[in-house]
């Protein structure tokens, strides 16, 4: 059963020490600022006391530097070595602002609160949480601290990316301090069901914290979802799709946009790393020095207890065990790269991992073989490809994964089109890498049984399989990934003229569809915007590649507009075949050619006591009238005194509030609107789907109450954004004049297909 949500607004952040907030710091000068808890540099001191900076080369570094490069970009984080206060400096390019952690700091937020909180808590609870208020504070301070650093950084209206779970209460921080900034926030983790997130005590902070960002990226699907269903539960906002509608002070509200965007890597650089002569040479002598065995299985993870490594060596060690695999035939290479090594149950998961390790070592080695190749190092990136190369099957065996990038790392580098990945259900790579051995890790049984089809699986069949995951890690790389995401965010910040060539793919492919709705919205698409509404008008050459559509079998035409009906016939002088919804949808003609509500009896009978309050009201005082409205009534006052004007609105707002608490009430100067039916484009646009029967829309809009109508649209309908600004829509053009190009390129491909 659904609780009712607790919509108090949670405390967001609480004052914690003395901290100092965002708010007290001048804007910079970055218009891109990163915000992730490590910088991609890291201190670096020698033995003779020479200061260095070594770059990380992370994908994430690798995806975003030529942004950051081209739009004078800022990377806020911490440099790796705690107590330490440096100076911002230039790195390569990118400006690097970099965030003091005391050792202190490093205890409690990061190991105790991020690693030892969060991180079980959003893998599933596969380790235990421990929840100490202590570290909640710190958590707090140091997210302010990081929140104040971006703030510092980024220019008036700066775009922000801020990364994980160790920074989720920044966007908020920044909203609050910088209203001006754009904000996104990226998840690389998963994002737990409500059931399990409902246990942190901090659960409304940190969803608060999260929606100060415009948009939040997640992995998965259901990670998204998992959030938009943590948001309704507590907060009880209404969400739609991909859109969470979160109410502002002013009585509107303000929209954010949780989605998937599933995170990958340089594809080409590994791929060029693997081509490698020299790599290629160390991959045979892995092979070699391992005793050439007729397989090599492979696991790379950082040590970490989310990533099944304990249950991959159980079913290792039970094929060899019940003899179907003999160490002679096979090697088990597992690197386990040193993580969070301070942390208790890091510590403990390294020895039960070595225990396992060495049992089956010391049941199944020979002199001459080992059956299991255990290293607890990380290796340079040269030796990690090399070890791809060699392997012939990739064990991927996570309990949870975010997305899990050592999956596609191998698949990148298998350009030969050998070598066969078992990937985990539970990692978000299993979303996109379909072809892979797909496996239950906590169903060994399974999985012994997986790791022989992949270790006896046909060249044909290896290959094949290969093939199609190759394609798909190449087609959504680390550079595709970043681009979707801020192009989401911000809309790019020119959209170019013309029309872009994937949307005259996209065009050319809904063309030949049975039945296409075209589905438009005026004010911004169809017509420039103007300061006098009533002199808004189409550019030239809309009316006749309308009319173009209009004669094409099959082709059905809408104008979707906020206007109300009598307002969008005045300016947009529609042909009489055009299916019209106005005031947000609440107003529709359709075929029959009358203006239609659609007011359901219980709506009427609203409608009837709001008539009846309202004379009553404001009947016996001088200089008050009504006007109908769809589905409504104003109440005017312009023309009484300010006192009688005042009393009539509050006497109306206070009867009606109790009489009819459902009414929409919108304000403007002199004049209170009530309204029995709250609609939105993208109800328009589902209502001109049933009746016109077509297989697939395709809408177009500028503004954020287009949006609405992006929401409803289904995987083979096209959205098309006009001008700048996040969308849903997946396809954009610059203006009204691209409008009417891209109308007439679909008529063109109609008419060819129908020819
Ligand atoms: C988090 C999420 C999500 C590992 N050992 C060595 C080494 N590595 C590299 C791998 C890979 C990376 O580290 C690990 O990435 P994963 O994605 O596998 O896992 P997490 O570290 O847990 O990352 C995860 C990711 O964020 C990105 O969003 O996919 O789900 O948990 O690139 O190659 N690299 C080198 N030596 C090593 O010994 N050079």
């Amino acid at each position: 059963m659904e609780t009712a949500p607790d919509t108090t607004a949670p405390d967001t952040t609480g004052e914690v020490g003395a901290e100092p907030g965002p708010d007290s710091v001048a804007p910079g000068h970055f218009d891109l600022v990163v915000v992730s808890n490590r910088l991609p540099v890291d201190y670096e001191l020698d033995e003779d006391g020479t200061e260095s900076w070594r770059t990380s080369p992370g994908g994430l570094v690798t995806a975003l530097e030529p942004m950051m490069r081209a739009s004078d970009g800022a990377w806020v984080g911490w440099p790796g070595v705690a107590d330490r206060e440096f100076e911002p400096f230039e790195n390569d390019g990118i400006s690097i602002v970099p965030v003091r952690l005391s050792t202190e700091d490093l205890e409690l937020y990061y190991e105790g609160f991020s690693n030892d909180t969060l991180w079980p808590l959003y893998h599933d609870v596969i380790a235990s949480p421990s929840y100490h208020r202590e570290w909640w504070e710190a958590y707090v301070q140091v997210n302010r601290r990081f929140a104040t650093a971006a703030a510092a950084s980024a220019a008036p209206g700066a775009t922000v990316w801020v990364h994980d779970y160790q920074l989720q209460l920044v966007p908020r921080m920044l909203r609050d301090a910088r209203p001006d900034l754009v904000i996104g926030f990226f998840n690389h983790i998963p994002f737990p069901p409500y059931g399990i997130f409902a246990q942190l005590p901090w659960r409304k902070q940190i969803l608060d914290g999260l929606l100060g960002a415009d948009l939040i990226g997640f992995q998965r699907l259901a990670d998204a979802g998992n959030f938009s269903r943590a948001v309704r539960r507590l907060f009880g906002y209404s969400t739609r799709g991909v859109a969470v509608d979160v109410p502002s002070q002013n009585g509107q509200h303000r929209r954010v946009i949780a989605k998937h965007f599933p995170i990958s890597i340089d594809a080409e650089a590994y791929e060029e790393m693997a081509k490698r002569p020299e790599i290629q040479e160390r991959a045979r002598q892995i092979r070699e020095d391992l005793g050439n065995p007729k397989t090599i299985m492979l696991g790379v993870d950082r040590l970490d207890y989310t990533k099944g490594i304990g249950h991959r060596i159980k079913a290792f060690g039970e094929l060899l065990a019940d003899g179907t695999l003999s160490v002679e035939d096979v090697t088990l290479v597992q690197v386990a790269s040193p993580s969070r090594e301070r942390v208790a149950t890091y510590m403990q998961l390294r020895d039960e991992i070595e225990l396992a390790v060495g049992r089956v070592n010391g049941d199944y080695s020979t002199i001459s073989h080992t059956a299991i190749s255990y290293h607890h190092h990380g290796y340079p990136r040269e030796e990690m490809v090399a070890l791809y190369l060699a392997a012939d099957v990739m064990l991927v065996t996570a309990l949870r994964d975010g997305m899990n990038l050592v999956a596609k790392e191998y698949v990148a580098v298998r350009y030969d089109g050998d070598g066969v990945l078992v990937l985990s259900e539970f990692a978000g790579a299993a979303d996109e890498l379909k072809q892979a051995v797909l496996i239950n890790p906590h169903d060994i049984d399974g999985m012994k049984a997986s790791i022989m089809k992949a270790m006896t699986m046909p060249k044909r069949e290896r290959t094949r399989r290969m093939r199609a995951l190759r394609r798909k890690v190449f087609d959504n790389d680390v550079a595709t990934w970043s681009a979707a995401f801020l192009q989401t965010l911000t809309g790019g910040a020119a959209v170019p003229s013309g029309v872009p060539e994937n949307l005259v793919s996209a065009l050319k492919d809904i063309s030949s569809a049975d039945t296409i709705l075209v589905a438009l919205d005026f004010d911004g698409t169809l017509a420039p915007h103007v300061d006098e509404p009533e002199e808004a008008r189409a550019v030239d050459g809309t009316r006749d590649v309308v009319q173009r559509l209009l004669d094409l079998p099959g082709v059905r035409v809408a104008f979707v507009s906020g206007r109300a009906l009598v307002s969008l016939k005045h300016v947009a002088e529609p042909q009489s075949e055009v299916l019209l919804t106005g005031s947000h949808g609440i107003e529709v003609q359709l075929d029959d050619n009358g203006i239609e509500l659609g007011l359901v009896p219980a709506e009427l009978e609203q409608l009837d006591t709001l008539a009846r309050v309202l004379e009553r009201i404001s009947g016996p005082v001088f200089g008050t009238w009504l006007e109908q409205k769809p589905a409504g009534l104003a109440l005017h006052t312009r023309l009484a005194t300010a006192q009688d004007g005042q009393a009539v609105q509050r006497e109306a707002r206070n009867q009606l509030a109790e009489l009819l608490p459902a009414l929409t009430v919108r304000e403007g100067k002199n004049v209170l609107e009530f309204s029995v039916r709250s609609s939105t484009k993208g109800d328009a646009l589902e209502r001109l789907r049933v009746h016109t029967g077509a297989d697939r829309v395709l809408y177009a809009g500028d503004d954020v109450t287009d949006e609405d109508a992006f929401t409803v649209l289904g995987e083979s309908d096209l959205g098309l954004k006009i001008g700048p600004g996040a969308t849903l829509a997946g396809y954009r053009v610059r203006g009204p004049k691209e409008v009417t190009q891209v109308l007439a390129l679909l008529a063109d491909f109609r008419g060819a297909s129908q020819a």
